[in-house]
């Protein structure tokens, strides 16, 4: 008789069984026939659904701004030491990608989060969601910025929270939130700006992408850049990094006590 095997996987969102890849429902060639554009392909696979134009322009511009950011920061720093190391490009990009988390570039998903439950449960109350997330959480992901403050404005964010709002017709009500919050942390540091993080991962939420999928914008956006990095690093032919002693505070005792 039948043999009846239990699925192993189960998927939602794209299927191989025909002469080319579906995403949800859609062949790969008919949306390039169709025009679409990277943006599109990732809404479908991340958020199952097509976005608006509207929505596309907005999805195109986080991921081109935060394709790269030059060698200082954590992630290109790691690929370039990979890199320069001689190990091949996914390991060197591998390395970057691991460098992504809490402080760097993967706050993207909890700012959407903790500002999506503060709009929800302390909605005019800025200073009550402030103390809720001293208490319960640490630092508000999204907020604070190593280089960047009121002084020093990240170009970035101003440039994306100006397009949403005055070239779409969108409602961002997270965003809208977290300018306030701004406004309360400035005021107590002038580092405590809304950063790119938090900024995309606001427009995200009110874009209504999955909460699962913020840091998601930042890995995928953050990859070509890292891989910029190590093709540069290669075609220059790079020798291995060593720090130098003065680049190293050895705190260790010269002797041992016992
Ligand atoms: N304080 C980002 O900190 C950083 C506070 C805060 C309340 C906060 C910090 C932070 C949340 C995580 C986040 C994404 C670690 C950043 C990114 C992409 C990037 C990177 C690039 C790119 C920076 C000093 C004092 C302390 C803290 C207080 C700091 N943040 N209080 N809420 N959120 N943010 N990450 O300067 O009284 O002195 O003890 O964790 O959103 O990663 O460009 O570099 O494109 O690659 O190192 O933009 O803000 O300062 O941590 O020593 O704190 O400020 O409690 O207070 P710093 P810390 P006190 S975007």
């Amino acid at each position: 008789g039948d043999v009846i095997v239990e699925p192993l996987i189960r998927t939602t969102i794209s299927d191989d069984r025909g002469e080319e890849p579906r995403y949800v429902g859609y062949a790969a060639s008919e949306l390039c026939e169709k025009g679409y554009g990277i943006e599109d392909v990732l809404a479908l696979l991340w958020n199952k659904k097509l976005p608006s134009r509207e929505e596309s322009e907005i999805i195109k511009r986080i991921v081109m701004i935060s394709a790269d950011h030059g060698p200082a920061v954590s992630g290109a720093f790691g690929a370039i030491l990979g890199a320069c190391a001689g190990i091949d490009m996914p390991q060197a990009v591998s390395a970057g990608m691991t460098m992504i988390g809490p402080r760097f570039g993967g706050a993207v998903t909890n700012a959407g989060k903790y500002f999506a439950y503060g709009v929800k449960e302390f909605p005019n109350d800025i200073p009550g969601f402030l103390s809720w997330m001293k208490q319960n959480v640490g630092p508000v992901p999204g907020i604070g910025h190593r280089v960047k403050s009121l002084k020093n404005p990240d170009k970035r964010v101003k440039y994306l929270v100006d397009y949403v709002k005055n070239h779409t017709s969108l409602h961002m009500p997270i965003l809208d939130y977290a300018l306030e919050v701004e406004k309360v942390t400035t005021s107590k540091k002038d580092n405590l700006i809304l950063n790119v993080d938090g900024t995309i991962g606001c427009i995200l939420v009110d874009l209504d992408f999955p909460e699962q999928s913020l840091n998601g914008f930042f890995v995928l956006a953050r990859t070509i850049g890292m891989i910029g990095h190590w093709i540069d690093q290669n075609t220059q032919n790079a020798r291995l990094i060593r720090l130098y002693d003065y680049l190293i505070n050895y705190a260790v005792k010269d002797e041992r006590e016992v």
